[in-house]
């Protein structure tokens, strides 16, 4: 164990000195994690309900995924996409036998393959559809988050996203959330594609009426329009199937992943299509130093395989619905719902009930690490591993906290 000179308050003034401010952590120094649970610097062990925001579906530092990192580290790290590695061609086959794609294409952060798939729509757009070059538009949705470049804020409505951040990329057009008809009406000749979040998550765990995903799909359809679908947060397991377009038996044109791809070791993201989409690439028209290298891939093959060898989607059904019933029958006056699916739940509390940030700081002190989306929900999405018997634990935690505070 690591011995500590520096303690908690150490190493927040350091940080306020010398990092940039663009982040408002709770003051918790994390040193060490294993499985749901985490440490901080003064040995204070915490359940992590956060989960890198989805990031660490199979739980802090796995040892399959550990050992699949350290084995590829010491053997080859980067080739760049200019040679190839023996890594690469086995991700693409395991993910297309997984997913049910045809092909996939590495990057490294979420917003980069939200990114390739605006582009990769876009060229279909040109290419396929016939949309006069530069015309093309893409429909989003209100309240999305799919990242932070300057293109993906561009159609942002969260105004601390944006508002200092312009000028904007053009050809994106946003609709209302959850309302199938305002994207059809949205619809022109120059339409490239739609993109949405299954479950959007930043937003607060806001779900889209039952139906919407379908009735997007069929609208997609029939005007030959591109379906994308961001799964970074929602899918590979988190809601209670591989992807959450699923509960309604979608199969966007394009579905993007990240975040859990590499069970939080190493930053992996891809954009899943068929050939007749992701097909449409030739060489140089896109690429990415560090995406595909073996490391990445051999990081998150080995993610993969604990998602399926783990059963980690069918444990997200069966404690998701514990986690949400137990969390729907704490008797509490500041809750407003409860709402998500599998283990991707949110907690809105009603706006007199002071704002989840200060539930957060005191579910802190109770050895539970879950963090505020908006000012109003708390979200608790632990990793897909946990057990009943942890929940069990933690429940009449977040009880108490729900009640006393
Ligand atoms: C931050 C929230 C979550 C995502 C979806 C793309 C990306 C994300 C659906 C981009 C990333 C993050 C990033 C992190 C916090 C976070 C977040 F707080 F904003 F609301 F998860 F819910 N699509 N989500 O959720 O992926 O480039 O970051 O790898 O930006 O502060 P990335």
């Amino acid at each position: 164990m690591q011995t500590n000179t520096l303690s908690t308050a150490d190493y927040i003034a350091i940080e306020d000195q010398y990092g940039a401010h663009n982040y408002h952590p709770l003051d918790v120094v994390i040193q060490r994690g294993e499985g749901v649970w985490v440490y901080d610097v003064e040995g204070n062990r915490y359940l992590d309900c956060l989960s890198a925001y989805s990031a660490l579906n199979q739980g802090h530092v796995h040892p399959k995924i550990l050992e699949a990192l350290v084995t590829q580290a010491r053997q080859l790290t980067l080739t760049s996409r200019a040679f190839r590695n023996e890594q690469l061609p086995l991700l693409y086959k395991e993910l297309s036998e997984l997913t049910g794609y045809e092909m996939s294409l590495p990057m490294n952060s979420g917003v980069e393959a939200v990114e390739t798939a605006l582009k990769l729509a876009r060229k279909w757009a040109y290419q396929v559809k016939g949309v006069p070059r530069h015309k093309a538009e893409i429909i989003t949705v209100e309240g999305n988050f799919h990242g932070r470049t300057i293109s993906v804020i561009s159609f942002s409505t969260e105004p601390l996203y944006k508002d200092d951040f312009g000028p904007f990329t053009p050809g994106f057009i946003t609709v209302p959330y959850g309302d199938a008809q305002a994207i059809r009406q949205a619809i022109t000749p120059n339409t490239a594609a739609v993109m949405i979040e299954p479950i959007q998550g930043e937003a607060g765990v806001i779900m889209p009426p039952e139906g919407y995903l379908r009735q997007v799909r069929e609208i997609c359809s029939e005007n030959n329009v591109l379906m994308i679908a961001d799964e970074i947060q929602t899918g590979l397991g988190r809601t209670g199937k591989l992807f959450a377009c699923q509960h309604e038996d979608v199969r966007p044109d394009i579905t993007v992943i990240g975040k859990a791809l590499s069970g939080g070791f190493y930053p992996v993201s891809a954009v899943l299509a068929d050939r007749d989409v992701l097909g449409l690439f030739r060489p140089g028209e896109h690429g990415s130093t560090f995406g595909g290298s073996p490391l990445g891939a051999a990081v998150a093959r080995a993610a993969l395989r604990v998602i399926v060898e783990e059963n980690l989607i069918e444990n997200a059904v069966k404690m998701g619905e514990y986690l949400m019933d137990q969390l729907a029958e704490i008797p509490s006056p500041h809750i407003k719902e409860v709402r998500g699916k599998g283990l991707l739940i949110g907690v809105e509390l009603k706006p007199e009930a002071g704002g989840a940030r200060r539930f957060c700081e005191a579910l802190q002190k109770k050895g539970i690490l879950a963090k505020e989306t908006h000012e109003n929900v708390i979200r608790f999405a632990p990793p897909l591993i946990i057990d009943r018997e942890t929940l069990d634990w933690a429940v009449p935690r977040i009880r108490e906290v729900l009640l006393e505070a």
